[in-house]
């Protein structure tokens, strides 16, 4: 047995044998080890009869996973595991009953209520953290989380409750050396995310004890083809201020051990852990995979004469802690316990198909609501921000100003936001404040936050979109808020993975102008859900739509459109950059045609106005939708579609869009302007409708 732990400043040794384990430890071990191959089991024989429509099984993964949680504390660190960890799941808590009341999609699953595969574990009272199928996209969360327990122990003042926002129904809990879990096959190894959770963890000295859970096999691609020299511990060797231990995962004591430091040196405060644990994969990649397709027989042989369960057994009988009789009672009642749980599983109440549309949107905080209507009481007021701050004005500010005022408002506000992304902090090295004045952002939109709220509120994240969103997501999950820059649009694709797969559910919020973004980017920071808070770089500095400081409590809800200008013959519905190019075409369509068209600027387009939409539809009887995207597949078609599909009976004329050509944007100014939508252009399709 190769044992073997060391870390960058000291090294320590693990020794062979039960060490502190005493033999109540030992036979607890087994059962938890033997409970999650029997829930598998029962989940198999249950999928074949198609009772339950999933199985992936953590067999071969058990001593890792229950070793880990005996190492930690339920209920108190925080558990970001993947799908192989049912053990680590039932040893911290998790019931058969549980796992099978999800396996069958039960009303009553405590996971999710039907809504989440199995293995996608989840239990609040246990800090288990709801994970997606995709892989590796957690350790990112895992790092936020950190993050954020790090950030609250020394901000004790962000943890206490707040009415006026989201912090009234968002409880926060912390205890000053909590340490994260987060486990992954080595083949995830591969994925970007890995290394970018590695990165920051090391370079932020988080406790984030990271598991590699080493099957030799990623579905049927064997180690060595996703790690170059097929051992990712020599790999990540150097990353500075880890524990690091490479065990044989098949044996609990081994494992334990290597977890007992790990979890000592997170919680110390020394920094991350990565513990390697060699496993095996006794029962294929899923029901779904036949594993004799692509492996050896007599590697098939030389895995399952390592079967954790096997040697645990065989151990537990030759150190004397139990008798061949006891083991084949324990693992009796096992059975019975695991087939009792099934049987109670299939006979639970099914979801209720109404209840679809729950959980998509926050239940406590409707950003749509009255409470976010301030528009009207507001009155201009002072200037808030760094350098403005202190005169009182009621100067014309543009969108760029409005923006960066409504971050310090909320920053003072709300000690839970912490802002990061490229560059957005004054100086990272905060000695040279002294005699520079600081970035702030590529746009300034940031200037001065990092002053204010100092570098443990404001910080340049490292070159890594997806870094930046899935630390959000790990640090909303304490109840933190993260207001995090993307610093071009065109670079979000990086981050499209955690968007789209793990934040999922988005407000999506486009402001055309310098009041309207200081409202919305502050309902987008009181409310519950997250927001893609989107912003036009041409605008932000633009004349037309500067406003004056509207004071720290203006806000707008979401699903409002703004009459940008009324009209009776025609409507044009459209957002952003978009809006002062419309107001020109339809100025022009006034003056030289005589047609009134009315502007609608959507201002939020998750959720987007359709009453307004329709009203003015109604009246008008002629309808354009133009936005500066692409025309196909574009966000205008699904408006048009509805349109033409639940107004048609007000229509004199087909719907028509407006949109860029299907091309890349040039760099020549002629070549852009000839790809985006111009005033020309709106106004040649408001003459065409009119004349339909
Ligand atoms: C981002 C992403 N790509 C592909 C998949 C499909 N997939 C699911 S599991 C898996 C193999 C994972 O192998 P490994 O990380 O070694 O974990 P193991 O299943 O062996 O425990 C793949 C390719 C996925 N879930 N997510
Ligand atoms: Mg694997």
């Amino acid at each position: 047995m190769q044992l073997a732990a060391s870390s960058a400043h000291d090294s320590v040794s693990v020794e062979p044998g039960g060490g502190s384990l005493s033999p109540q430890q030992m036979v607890e071990i087994y059962r938890l080890m033997v409970l999650s191959r029997r829930v598998d089991d029962r989940e198999i024989l249950l999928k074949r009869q198609q009772k339950i429509y999933f199985q992936i099984s953590g067999a071969g993964h058990e001593a890792l996973g229950v070793s880990a949680a005996l190492a930690m504390r339920p209920g108190y660190d925080w558990f970001f595991p993947y799908y192989r960890d049912r053990a680590l799941c039932l040893a911290l808590g998790v019931t058969p009953a549980d796992m099978f009341l999800q396996a069958v999609g039960a009303a009553t699953d405590p996971a999710s209520g039907g809504r989440q595969m199995p293995t996608q574990w989840s239990s609040r009272p246990l800090n288990i953290v709801s994970l997606s199928a995709s892989t590796a996209t957690q350790l990112l969360h895992a790092v936020g989380c950190a993050e954020a327990g790090r950030y609250l122990s020394r901000h004790p003042e962000a943890a206490v409750r707040a009415e006026g926002d989201y912090r009234a129904f968002c409880d926060v809990t912390f205890h000053g050396d909590e340490v994260v879990y987060a486990s992954l096959g080595e083949g995830s190894t591969s994925q970007g995310e890995f290394w970018e959770a590695m990165s920051t963890a090391s370079n932020k000295k988080l406790p984030v004890v990271f598991c590699v859970e080493d099957n030799g096999y990623a579905i049927s691609t064997p180690v060595e083809v996703n790690t170059p020299g097929g051992n990712i511990s020599r790999l990540v060797a150097n990353f500075p201020d880890f524990y690091f231990a490479e065990v044989d995962g098949t044996d609990p004591v081994a494992s334990f051990q290597a977890f007992q430091a790990a979890v000592a040196h997170c919680r110390a405060g020394l920094g991350p852990a990565f513990v390697h644990g060699h496993c095996i994969r006794p029962y294929s990649h899923s029901l779904s995979d036949d594993e004799r397709l692509y492996r050896s027989k007599a590697e098939l042989k030389a895995d399952s004469e390592r079967d954790p369960l096997l040697r645990m057994q065989r151990r537990l009988l030759r150190e004397g802690i139990l008798t061949a009789d006891e083991l084949t009672a324990l693992e009796n009642s096992l059975d019975r316990e695991v087939a009792e749980a099934a049987d109670r599983a299939l006979e639970a109440p099914l979801p209720k198909v109404e209840e679809i549309g729950r959980h998509i949107y926050s239940e406590d905080l409707d950003p749509t609501s009255v409470v976010f209507a301030t528009e009207q009481a507001a009155a201009p007021g002072s200037v808030s921000g760094g350098k403005a701050g202190r005169a009182p004005s009621t100067e014309s500010r543009t969108m760029a100003d409005l923006i960066n005022a409504c971050l310090f408002d909320e920053m003072r506000r709300n000690p839970r936001i912490v802002v990061f992304g490229e560059d957005v902090a004054d100086a990272s090295r905060e000695e040279t404040l002294a005699e520079v004045k600081g970035k702030g952002g590529v746009f300034k939109l940031t200037a001065g936050l990092q002053t204010e709220f100092g570098s443990e509120r404001v910080f340049n994240s490292p070159l890594a979109e997806a870094n930046i969103v899935g630390r959000a997501i790990g640090y909303a999950t304490r109840g933190m808020k993260p207001v995090v820059e993307v610093q071009f649009f065109d670079y979000i694709w990086p981050a499209y993975h955690q968007i789209h797969n793990e934040l999922s559910l988005l407000r999506v919020v486009f402001p055309s102008n310098a009041l309207d973004a200081n409202g919305l980017l502050r309902t987008a920071i009181r409310c519950d859900d997250p927001v893609l808070f989107l912003e036009h770089k041409r605008l932000y500095r633009e004349t037309h739509d500067r406003a004056p400081y509207p004071g720290p409590e203006f806000a707008i809800p979401f699903g409002k459109a703004r009459i940008v200008r009324p009209g009776a013959q025609m409507t044009l519905v459209t957002y952003g950059a978009l809006v002062p190019r419309a107001l020109q075409a339809a100025e022009r369509a006034q003056r030289e045609h005589g047609i009134d068209v009315e502007i609608l600027d959507l201002r939020t387009l998750n959720p987007y106005d359709w009453e307004a939409i329709a009203e003015s539809v109604r009246k008008t009887s002629r309808v354009i939708v133009a936005h500066e995207d692409m025309l196909s597949w574009g966000y205008g078609a699904e408006i048009a579609a509805r349109i033409g599909d639940e107004l048609f009976d007000w229509l004199d004329a087909p719907v028509r869009r407006i949109g860029a050509k299907d091309a890349f944007v040039g760099y020549q100014p002629l070549l852009e302007n000839a790809v985006l939508p111009q005033p020309e252009g709106i106004l040649k399709a408001i003459l065409d409708l009119k004349a339909f």
